[in-house]
């Protein structure tokens, strides 16, 4: 089975478990068994650890793949990004706000409008051309902005919710 086919496989596995999960009354998110990367808490619908779900490597994996090319303001030229949509994942968990706090390793924290993740295509990337982030270079994960898609993203009031070093949000 290729990689991709088995990716696709577990994103399925994931959307059955999180669809039939909620019906029976048991926790429709399987606990981590890896190392977390990132925990979404507040107004979560699935959780796995208390009120709140703890996501590993092989959990984030499952959901669609995206890419994005753009410009950030701390780099020099385009760079190419993947991950997956905040949108995809806000969606998975069944998460409902109005505002997410996200919150970085180096204690930055940046509040942002759940309404950005639905008109614009933000990724919460895992990789940068090819290379994956670490924890020392702006990873585990980093909101990135498709900012050359759309002039208005070009603009100090984006800027600051481009969290690097990102393992928590918070959705209210
Ligand atoms: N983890 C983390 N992410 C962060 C920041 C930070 O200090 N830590 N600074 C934010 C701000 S205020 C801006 S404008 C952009 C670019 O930051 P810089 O110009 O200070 O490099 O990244 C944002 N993301
Ligand atoms: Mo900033």
């Amino acid at each position: 089975m290729s990689q991709a086919t088995s990716k696709r496989l577990s994103f399925l596995l994931l959307c059955t478990l999180l669809l039939v999960g909620p019906a029976q009354g048991k926790s429709p998110l399987p606990a981590p068994s890896g190392e977390v990367v990132l925990t979404v808490s507040g107004e979560v619908g699935l959780t796995n650890v208390a009120d709140e779900a703890h996501l590993d490597a092989d959990m984030l994996a499952a959901l669609p793949r995206e890419r994005l090319t753009t410009h950030t303001s701390v780099t020099d030229g385009p760079q190419t990004f993947e991950g997956f949509l905040a949108r995809d994942l806000l969606d998975a968990l069944h998460a409902e706000g109005e505002t997410v706090t996200a919150l970085a390793l180096n204690d930055y924290l940046a509040e942002i409008p759940v309404a950005d993740f639905e008109r614009y295509d933000v990724l919460l990337a895992d990789t940068m051309n090819g290379e994956r982030l670490t924890r020392r270079d702006k990873g585990p994960l980093w909101i990135v902005y498709p900012r050359d898609d759309h002039d208005e993203l070009q603009d100090i009031r984006y800027d600051y919710r481009w969290v690097w070093q990102l393992y928590r949000l918070e959705v209210e």
